[in-house]
């Protein structure tokens, strides 16, 4: 059986007429192409031990960030858990300081230290790529909390998995961000599987939008698979938070077709399921209704994907020439220089 979004309809997608300008389509379109190329490249370099540590690729996923990153300002802020390639890549982190960061390498976004799950990129306000299941979500409330008190008008927008739901962390956040009237929306990217457990497995009270009306936060939904309904839900979420300071929780029904990281068997589910969930692709069917539309040719698709290997190619080949970082900054990185007040000389690399 397939396994849905729980209480959100994946609806077939239909070809409705857009408000959108042919741009802003064929954009919407190449940046999910990118991204997807970009993830495959990685797979293939975490194959040959390019890539070391973990690796979680957002393949199937791509409607989800480009959708909900298009509908921001660039004052806004942004961030997001482990699974943060396509999100750091929709917001303009150059895919080659992203792929240098994945291999470890000195001109990644991070300087190297930070690696897949960390992807960071302060000029462009992406906040990071964190590792600990739900705990970005209160460091979210923590940017709308300075964006409301030096009024920036800028909002935040904290995407997390199904399986961040249920950290107490993020109840207490959503008790906050409603008392204070944050400007923030929180997105659900509920792709049914947190590692190998399925959300219907691991939670209570679904559909999990639910949850934030305990704190009386605005609910929506939206079909994770469709980027033209991610970006109008989450656009109107961000008009709320925006104009009226407003908190909204919005689950998104997507899927992931690869395991959970690289190093995951994939045997809790069917490859029947995965199949049937392929037939929605993203970036198939929005090709199929932007071709009805006449908005996009079969030549320019071509080129798109043409561009987007390319991308990915040379990225990987920025990386692979890059240097190694220094590896002193290990230290010294993590502690602001004010608080470097520790009385025990810490130990250079170099000298261990
Ligand atoms: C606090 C904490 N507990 C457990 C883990 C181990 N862990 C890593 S990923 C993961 C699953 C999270 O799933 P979800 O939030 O749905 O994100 P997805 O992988 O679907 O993107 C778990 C339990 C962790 N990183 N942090």
């Amino acid at each position: 059986m397939v396994a849905e979004g729980p209480g959100v309809a994946v609806a077939e997608l239909k070809a409705p007429a857009s408000s959108l300008s042919a741009e802003i389509q064929v954009d919407l379109y190449r940046q999910m192409v990118r991204i997807r190329r970009f993830e495959e490249k990685s797979a293939q370099a975490f194959m040959r031990a390019e890539i070391k540590g973990f690796c979680h690729l957002y393949i199937g996923q791509e409607a989800v960030a480009v959708g909900a990153l298009s509908a921001l300002e660039p004052r806004d802020a942004v961030i997001t858990a482990y699974r943060d390639h396509g999100v750091a890549l929709a917001r303009g982190t150059p895919a080659r300081a992203c792929m240098a960061e994945l291999l470890g390498k000195k001109t990644g976004c991070s300087r190297g230290m930070g690696g897949s799950m960390h992807l960071f990129d302060r000029a462009n306000h992406f906040y990071g790529g964190h590792a600990i299941v739900g705990a970005h979500t209160a460091l979210a409330a923590g940017l709308a909390f300075a964006q409301q008190y030096e009024s920036t008008g800028g909002i935040t927008l904290c995407l997390l998995g199904e399986g961040a739901v249920n950290q107490g962390v993020f109840s207490e956040t959503l008790n906050l961000v409603s008392l204070w009237k944050l400007p923030i929306v929180f997105l659900i990217e509920n792709n049914d599987y947190a590692m190998g457990t399925s959300v219907s497995r691991s939670s209570a009270g679904l559909p999990l939008v639910n949850r934030g009306s305990a704190f009386d936060l605005a609910g929506r939904t939206a079909n994770g698979m469709d980027v033209e309904d991610v970006r109008e839900k989450v656009a109107e979420a961000v008009s709320l938070a925006r104009t009226e300071h407003l908190p909204t929780l919005l689950e998104v029904a997507t899927y992931r077709y690869r395991g959970h990281s690289m190093s995951d068997p994939d045997t809790y589910r069917t490859k029947q399921e995965i199949e049937e969930w392929k037939k929605r692709d993203p970036i198939l069917l929005y090709r199929q209704r932007l071709e009805e539309r006449q908005v996009l040719s079969e030549s320019l698709a071509k080129q798109i994907d043409g561009e987007a290997r390319a991308e990915a190619q040379d990225a990987l080949t920025f990386a692979e020439e890059s240097p190694e970082p220094d590896l002193d900054l290990a230290f010294s990185l993590p502690f602001s220089p004010e608080d470097q007040i520790d009385p025990i000389p810490r130990p250079r690399y170099s000298d261990l």
